[in-house]
């Protein structure tokens, strides 16, 4: 089991189950996977021969005030008004191994029950130095709306190495009022950015 805190111990699986009504296959962990609804949880890896975690994140550091600007600036651009953002996470790492340091930045405004209105949202960017100008990606963002109790959360559960290329995949669990799931992202290049390399979940 990996979480923020690198390798967090081990688990023995079940056999298959399937997760009523997607029909998701899904196995159970003994002890059981921290999931990650309010708080990170953590993720499960098997067969790996390498260095899952290769450099640890940093999560103690507060986040820079552009970074910020640049946070309001895009849910402003939503429609949304929100210039003290609740800042969920914060972290720093190293995706693969150059000395430069990554950011994440998890901030978001929740319902009080999960259910979402006009003013909820969740948001994940990630800024990284391209050449000599910094670069930030939104990777996720969800939405709250009037009339769709629909808006999904997000806390980032891990940063690892999930395909042993010595590269950082960053792991974000999303969760709604009846469901959850967890991507897997990675960062391709600096042209393309990341793409969702895996993802489960289940829900209604
Ligand atoms: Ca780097
Ligand atoms: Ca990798």
């Amino acid at each position: 089991m990996v979480d923020l805190s690198g390798v967090a111990g081990t688990a023995v699986g079940s056999s298959l189950r399937i997760c009523e009504p997607s029909q998701t296959p899904m196995i159970s962990l003994d002890p059981k996977l921290p999931v990650g609804h309010a708080q990170p949880g953590a993720i499960a890896i098997t067969g790996a021969t390498w260095n899952v975690v290769p450099r640890l994140a940093n999560s103690d550091g507060t986040p820079p005030s552009d970074l910020i600007d640049e946070a309001v600036a895009f849910i402003a651009g939503r429609g949304l008004s929100d210039p003290e953002p609740g800042v969920a996470q914060y972290l720093t790492f190293d995706l693969e191994g150059d000395g430069i340091d990554e950011e994440l930045l998890v901030v978001r405004r929740i319902p009080e029950d999960l259910f979402g209105n006009v003013e909820s949202y969740s948001l994940v960017l990630m800024r990284k130095m391209l050449d000599v100008e910094p670069a930030t990606l939104v990777i996720e963002f969800s939405q709250g709306a009037a009339d769709n109790a629909y808006v999904v959360l997000h806390a980032v559960t891990a940063i690892a190495d999930l395909n042993g290329d010595d590269k950082m995949e960053i792991v974000i669990d999303g969760y709604y009022y009846e469901g959850s799931g967890t991507t897997a992202w990675e960062y391709i290049d600096d042209d393309r950015g990341t793409v969702a390399a895996l993802s489960a979940g289940c829900g209604a």
